[in-house]
C-alpha cells in the first residue's frame, strides 16, 4: 500500500512537472516568400515537402496576413507586437529602429529562456533581448555573406546563405544550457530579389512550365495605385540584375561578383546557355515578358528549394535530439509577393498576394495534426502567442491577439476584420495607404501619391480587378466598412490614419 501510494505519488510529480514544462520556440521567417509557391497551399507544380510536414504535423493558416507588407517593418512587427505607427518602424528607407523598446524576447528572457536570433533581420542596431544573434547586415548577399556578430564584428563566411544560416542556428542549438527553454528565430534571406539559388538547384524547376496567371495582362483599370505602380515583371524586372542575363552588365553585378571560382563557374554553365538561346530568339513584346516569367518563376522557385530543404534540417535536429514533441515550430514569411498577379513582382499593396503570408505552426500538444484554419491571424499576433505558450503575461499595450485559443476552443472570439497600413512612398512606386478587410470586403484608401479609395467583394471578385467604390448597391456595405475602419483606428491609435481620414472626401 506504501510502495504504492509512493508510486502514484511520484507518478503525480513526474506529470505536473511534465505539464509545467515550457515549450521551446523555432520561430522561422522568411523573406517575400509567398504562399502561392507552397505545395501545402496548393501548388502542384512545387515541391516543399519540409513547410508541407509542419502544416501537415500542425496548423496551416489560410488567412494569415500582415499589418504593413514590408521586410523590416513586418519583422519589427513580430518583434514587438505592435503596429508599425506605435513600435516607429514604419518603413525600410527612413525608419530607426529604437531596439530600446519592448519586445517578446526581452519577456522570454526574464521568463528564464534562452533566446536567440539567427540570420536576417533588416533592423540594423544591436538587439535586446537576445542572448545569442548573428545577423546578416540588411538584405545580406546570397553567396559567402557578411555577418555580424554581438561584438559588433563582421565576418564573412563561404558558402551560400539559407545553408549558412540553418548551420549557425544548429550550432547555437548545440550550445546552449540544456536546463532551460529555449527561443530561436531563424531568419531567412531567401526568397528576396535577386532569387539567386544555391548552386545544386540552379535549373532545378527547368522542366516545369509556370502557367500565367489569369490576370497578368492587367489593365489597372479603375485603379489609379496600380496604374503608378513601378513593379511589373514587363517594365521594372531587369534582364540582367534580376534575370541573371548578364554579357551585357557593366562590372558583372554586386551579388555574382561574390561568388568564388567554383561557384562562379557553376553559375556560368547554367546561365550562359540559357542566355546564348535568348539572344538567338530574339524575343520582343509578349513573348519576351513571358519567356522573363518564365525564368523569374524557376528562379524563384529554385531559392525556395533550398529554403524548404533547411527548413527540413531544422525539423530533423528537433527529431534527433528528441525535441519535437515539446517545440512550437512556426513558419512565415514577412510577407506575401506577386508571382505574376497583375503582371507584377514584389509587395506593398494591401491585396491579396502580398497583405497574405503563408504560415504554419507545429505544437504537438495543443494543434492537432492536419487543422486548416480559417481565423483571420495577423503577424501582429505572434508575441502574444509566444508570451502565452510560454506561461508569461502578455503586456496590455501589445495589440495582437494570441492564437493559442484557436485551437482549444472552436467557438473562440477572434477579430472580424484587420487593419493594415503601408506607409513607404520610394522604391517600386506604391502609394501609401491603409485599409480594412473582412472576410468578405476590403476598403482601402490611398493618400500621398495617389489619393482615393477602392472597394472590393473578394467573394465576387478575388483577384482584385474590380474596384467598386462608389458604384450603386454597395453604399451601405462602404459605410460599414468605413464604420470598422474608424474604429479599429480607434482601437490600435493610429493617429496618422484618423487625420488622413478627416480630409478623405472623394
Ligand atoms: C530592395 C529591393 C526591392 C524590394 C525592397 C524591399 N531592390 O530594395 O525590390 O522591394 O528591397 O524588400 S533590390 O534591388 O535591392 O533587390 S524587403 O523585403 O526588404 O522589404
Ligand atoms: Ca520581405
Amino acid at each position: 500500500m506504501k510502495k504504492n501510494t509512493l508510486l502514484i505519488l511520484s507518478m503525480l510529480i513526474g506529470h505536473l512537472l511534465y505539464a509545467q514544462k515550457k515549450p521551446n520556440i523555432i520561430v522561422i521567417v522568411s523573406d517575400d516568400h509567398a504562399f502561392q509557391a507552397i505545395s501545402a497551399y496548393g501548388n502542384k507544380l512545387v515541391k516543399t515537402p519540409n513547410i508541407d510536414r509542419i502544416a501537415k504535423e500542425g496548423a496551416v493558416f489560410n488567412k494569415a496576413y500582415v499589418t504593413n507588407s514590408i521586410c523590416g517593418p513586418s519583422r519589427a512587427v513580430i518583434l514587438t507586437g505592435k503596429y508599425s505607427h506605435k513600435n516607429g518602424f514604419k518603413d525600410n528607407e527612413t525608419s530607426k529602429f529604437d531596439h530600446s523598446q519592448d519586445n517578446f524576447a526581452k519577456h522570454l528572457q526574464a521568463g528564464g529562456y534562452q533566446t536567440a536570433w539567427v540570420g536576417k533581420i533588416h533592423l540594423s542596431g544591436k538587439p535586446q533581448g537576445f542572448d545569442f544573434y548573428s545577423l546578416l547586415p540588411e538584405q545580406g548577399q546570397y553567396y559567402n555573406p557578411d555577418f555580424i556578430g554581438m561584438d559588433g564584428k563582421v565576418i564573412r563566411k563561404e558558402g551560400y546563405v539559407t545553408n549558412l544560416i540553418e548551420d549557425a542556428s544548429e550550432q547555437w542549438l548545440d550550445s546552449r544550457d540544456l536546463s532551460k527553454p529555449f527561443c530561436l528565430v531563424i531568419g531567412h534571406k531567401a526568397t528576396h530579389r535577386t532569387w539567386l539559388p544555391d548552386t545544386t538547384d540552379m535549373g532545378r524547376y527547368d522542366s516545369v512550365k509556370f502557367p500565367l496567371p489569369a490576370n497578368f495582362y492587367d489593365d489597372y483599370k479603375n485603379r489609379a495605385a496600380a496604374n503608378v505602380q513601378d513593379m511589373t515583371i514587363d517594365k521594372t524586372m531587369a534582364m540582367g540584375y534580376d534575370l541573371k542575363m548578364l554579357s551585357n552588365v557593366k562590372n558583372g553585378d554586386g551579388t555574382v561578383n561574390r561568388m568564388n571560382v567554383a561557384q562562379k563557374a557553376k553559375f556560368d554553365s547554367y546561365y550562359k546557355p540559357i542566355e546564348a538561346d535568348l539572344n538567338k530568339k530574339k524575343l520582343s513584346g509578349k513573348a519576351l515578358v513571358e519567356w522573363k516569367y518564365e525564368r523569374y518563376m524557376r528562379d524563384y522557385m529554385s531559392t525556395a528549394a533550398s529554403l524548404d530543404r533547411n527548413i527540413g534540417r531544422t525539423l530533423a535536429y528537433l527529431d534527433k535530439h528528441n525535441l519535437t514533441e515539446n517545440t512550437i515550430v512556426i513558419y512565415l514569411s514577412d510577407q506575401g509577393f506577386y508571382m505574376g498577379e497583375h503582371g507584377w513582382f514584389d509587395k506593398r499593396f494591401m491585396y491579396e498576394e502580398s497583405f497574405r503570408t503563408p504560415m504554419v505552426m507545429r505544437y504537438p500538444s495543443v494543434i492537432k495534426p492536419g487543422t486548416k484554419s480559417n481565423d483571420m491571424v495577423m503577424n501582429l499576433d505572434l508575441a502574444p502567442t509566444i508570451l502565452q505558450a510560454a506561461g508569461l503575461t502578455v503586456p496590455a499595450d501589445f495589440q495582437g491577439e494570441s492564437m493559442l485559443p484557436l485551437f482549444k476552443d472552436k467557438n473562440a472570439k477572434r477579430r472580424d476584420a484587420m487593419f493594415y497600413h503601408y506607409y513607404e512612398n520610394g522604391e517600386h512606386s506604391v502609394s501609401p495607404h491603409f485599409g480594412v478587410s473582412t472576410k468578405r470586403y476590403k476598403l482601402i484608401r490611398f493618400y500621398k501619391r495617389v489619393e482615393g479609395w477602392e472597394l472590393y467583394d473578394l467573394q465576387k471578385d478575388p483577384s482584385e480587378m474590380n474596384n467598386i467604390f462608389g458604384k450603386k448597391g454597395y453604399e451601405k456595405i462602404t459605410d460599414e466598412l468605413k464604420a470598422k475602419l474608424n474604429n479599429l483606428i480607434a482601437q490600435y491609435q493610429d493617429e496618422e490614419a484618423k487625420e488622413i481620414l478627416k480630409y478623405a472626401t472623394h
